[in-house]
């Protein structure tokens, strides 16, 4: 069906869609130009459709999702990026929380007979807590459950501790993998262009060190994850850079495993004129990141932003990954707006869903390992 639609495409009256549909075909990658019109020009359907011929080339008629659960360390952050709606320190209207070591051990023994395989570390940048604190909490939960993959901290979290430590990228990264990290999250990369970064978020860590490092986190053997912001000041001409930058660093060394595109949400923060971005443009987003993004495996939505049904949907624009299942508790997008207020979906739930949007929902761990294949009729009975 999708090889039958690709076809229609190469009779578009758009030279430029039949010329891009043509690469496409033959496993070539388009360039900015080509991203730049998909986004100015392309109809929702045909970017839908390579978008779609590319996902199901990659993944087939698979759907991933993992189960895991988040800790948030603490909402205080010295930073005051505009469109936040968490930060403590920044809003002063709160109570901020600081949990300790304890605190957030106790909340992985909470899981100990639940068969979850990965934690998501990530929160606001305290200026107090530093790479120690952090090492001393990985090492107590990898002792405890050595199995349980650690996904932690931004590398804008890490850029703090890092320079806090007068260590370098390098020296910092091997630290923390030899207390247990695993790998790292995407977030903090928003859009790299340096005039939208200014106006957004000027005073944490900028796309060169963002990148630096990720690459640094490739070059110790970790994978890590990548994202961007979008739907806010931003122009379609800084996606496309911001992509290409993503798509440069994958090319040297192959480190990310998938592109999450995450919607700006207006709610709470400073940003809170800027109206929110269409479901065209974000299924859009989806497409065009799937079809710029050759040398990535996965692309990624996130349900409780986006909300069930458009996760669904974004499952024929290029997402073959859907994250946030048993038990995400994630503040940072609630406090924003995100269409999930209460973000739970059971792992039944999740299967249900991808089910329905006549996908073939397959458990992995972290790394992409399938740990259960759910055939058309099954579901999930533990
Ligand atoms: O970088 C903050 C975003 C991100 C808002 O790697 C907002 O598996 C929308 O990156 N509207 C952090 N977004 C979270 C993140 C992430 C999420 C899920 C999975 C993974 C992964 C990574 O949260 C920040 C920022 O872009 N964010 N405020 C807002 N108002
Ligand atoms: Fe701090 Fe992250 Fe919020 Fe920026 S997005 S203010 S770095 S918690």
């Amino acid at each position: 069906m999708s090889a039958e639609n690709i076809q229609h495409l190469l009779q578009h009256n758009d030279a430029m869609m039949q010329h891009i549909t043509t690469k496409i075909i033959h496993g070539e990658r388009i360039n900015d130009t080509e991203a730049n019109y998909l986004f100015e020009e392309g109809e929702l359907s045909s970017c839908g459709i390579l978008a779609n011929y590319i996902r199901e080339k990659k993944n087939g008629n698979y759907t991933f999702f993992n189960r895991n659960f988040h800790i948030e360390p603490t909402n205080v952050c010295v930073f005051s990026c505009k469109f936040c709606s968490y930060s403590q320190d920044y809003k002063q209207k709160e109570a901020g929380w600081e949990l300790s070591i304890e605190e957030m051990f106790q909340r992985v023994v909470a899981y100990d007979h639940l068969p979850i395989t990965e934690v998501h570390i990530v929160g606001g940048v305290h200026p107090k807590l530093d790479l120690q604190f952090f090492g001393q909490l990985l090492e107590k939960i990898k002792n405890y459950r050595p199995e349980l993959h650690i996904k932690g901290f931004t590398a804008v979290e890490l850029d703090y501790m890092f320079r806090k430590a007068k260590m370098s990228a390098a020296e910092g990264i091997a630290f923390l993998k030899s207390k247990g990290l695993d790998s790292i999250p995407g977030g903090g990369a928003e859009i790299f262009d340096e005039v939208i970064r200014e106006q957004i978020c000027a005073d944490k860590a900028d796309a060169n060190r963002w990148l630096e490092i990720h690459e640094a986190t490739h070059l110790a053997g970790l994978r890590s994850n990548a994202t961007m912001l979008y739907g806010h000041v931003e122009k379609y001409s800084h996606r496309v850079d911001h992509m290409r930058r993503m798509r440069e660093l994958q090319d040297k060394t192959g480190g990310f495993q998938t592109f999450i595109p995450v919607k700006f949400r207006n709610m709470d923060n400073d940003m809170d004129n800027i109206p929110e971005s269409t479901l065209i443009d974000d299924l859009k987003t989806y497409a065009i990141s799937r079809i710029y993004l050759d040398n990535f495996d996965h692309i990624k939505a996130y349900w409780p932003m986006l909300g069930r049904s458009t996760a669904q949907i974004t499952q024929s624009f290029g997402v073959d990954d859907l994250d946030g299942t048993i038990d995400d508790s994630t503040k940072i997008y609630s406090l924003a707006g995100a269409e999930e207020q209460v973000p739970v979906l059971t792992t039944e739930q999740l299967v249900e869903l991808i089910q329905q949007s006549g996908r073939i929902p397959v458990e992995r761990d972290t790394l992409y390992n399938r740990i259960r294949v759910y055939d058309s009729s099954e579901t999930l009975v533990d």
